[in-house]
């Protein structure tokens, strides 16, 4: 694999999209691996400017960044999400909110997008297709932080453990250590990504190369961005007084299975699982969860019982004060009218008595 250097100005060739993300405490190798996964700096390492900041990657920071890969003569447009300052606090339950958000968003953001009457043709599906889960190589067991997040992420994403800078442990402690974590990944129910099959659908090929990724979990992982030559050949490794550890020589870490298996022989696999099964379910919890919270929002009947009342209260009282309004008009007409009356009969009243003083009848006038 090669990452593609120098690709043709106006090339519209884009290869097949793959979203990887990446979670671990701080000083697991998620840097370094991804690095060394894309043959090219994608992550910038942290500058550790002095001890007093050393630690504030207190809340996590979710950056994905896309690279355009080779594997296997197909091209894939690798997008790897970072998630810095996992574990970094006292109190994680705000990380793993933040990153089973993140998952739960990409899904949202599709989901939105299909249900848009015109689609937006720069719509870029962001769904993650695949978490690596970097356990720190200690050697005892899996902690609670790692249960906790894995148990987590998997009804979003396809986990898939691995043990970060192996190196650091012996052959026999690496074995040990792998069973131990196998064994609480069972013990707790954790349901990560274990390299499915089905023995009566699959072919024989599926099955065995299916099985032998499953005895390599959790894979073991070495990153190393530099090159150290070894019989005339430069290769990537990590060079020791004592020795020296390759990252892709198979009897020192399973990072070549892993990248064959991630961007490879399973990366259909991983992105059907997650478009077909883990969103799939995430549509149908969150549309039956909103008619739930449509239904809530309704008013309660008798609610609409003492609504409607209130309703009616206040418009007869708005109709009520509207007939006083009138009565008072008309009254006021009416009074109008009696003064106009009480006039024009005063002027009669005038007119008769001067017609009377001038000795003419008061008949045959008209007034
Ligand atoms: N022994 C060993 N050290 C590693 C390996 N990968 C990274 N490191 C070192 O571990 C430290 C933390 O690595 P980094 O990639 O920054 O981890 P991150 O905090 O998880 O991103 C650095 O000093 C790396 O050089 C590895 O595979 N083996
Ligand atoms: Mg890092």
């Amino acid at each position: 694999m090669a990452p593609i250097v120098g690709r043709r100005r106006g090339s519209k060739i884009k290869g097949i999209q793959f979203t990887l993300m990446v979670v671990g405490m701080s000083g697991t190798g998620r840097t370094t691996f991804v690095n060394t996964l894309c043959e090219q700096e994608v992550l910038a390492h942290r500058v550790i400017e002095s001890p007093d900041t050393a630690n504030m990657e207190e809340t996590v920071s979710i950056k994905p960044a896309t690279v355009e890969l080779e594997e296997d003569g197909v091209r894939i447009s690798l997008t790897i999400v970072d998630t810095p300052g996992f574990g970094n606090s006292i109190d994680n339950e705000h990380t793993f909110h933040e990153i089973v958000t993140y998952l739960e968003r990409q899904y949202d953001d599709i989901l939105a997008e299909q249900s848009r009457i015109k689609r937006n043709p720069r719509f870029r599906d962001s769904r993650v297709h695949a978490v690596l889960y970097f356990i720190a190589p200690t050697g005892h067991a899996l902690k609670e932080i790692d249960i906790e997040i894995m148990r987590r992420l998997s009804p979003r994403a396809n986990v898939i453990p691995v043990i970060g800078r192996s190196d650091s442990l012996t052959p026999s402690e690496l074995k040990a250590f792998k069973k131990r974590i196998m064994e609480d990944i069972e013990y707790y129910d954790i349901p990560i990504y274990n390299f499915p099959y089905d023995v009566e659908e699959d072919d024989e090929d599926t099955i065995e190369d299916n099985t032998e990724l499953r005895g390599l979990l959790p894979f073991s992982v070495i990153g190393s961005e530099e090159e150290v030559e070894i019989d005339g050949e430069r290769v990537r490794a990590r060079v020791y007084p004592w020795g020296i550890a390759e990252v892709d020589n198979p009897n020192h870490s399973d990072f070549v299975r892993l990248r064959g298996a991630i961007l490879g022989s399973h990366l259909n696999d991983l992105k059907s699982l997650t478009e077909d099964v883990l969103y799939e379910t995430y549509r149908t919890e969150k549309l039956s969860k909103n008619v739930i919270d449509h239904r809530q929002s309704q008013v309660a009947p008798e609610d609409m019982a003492n609504q409607s009342v209130r309703l009616k209260e206040e418009q007869l009282r708005r109709e009520e004060e509207k007939l006083r309004e009138i009565e008072l008009r008309v009254q006021r007409e009416i009074n109008e009218k009696r003064q106009q009356l009480l006039a024009k009969e005063e002027t009669l009243r005038n007119l008769e008595s001067r017609l009377a003083a001038h000795g003419t009848p008061s008949t045959g006038y008209s007034v």
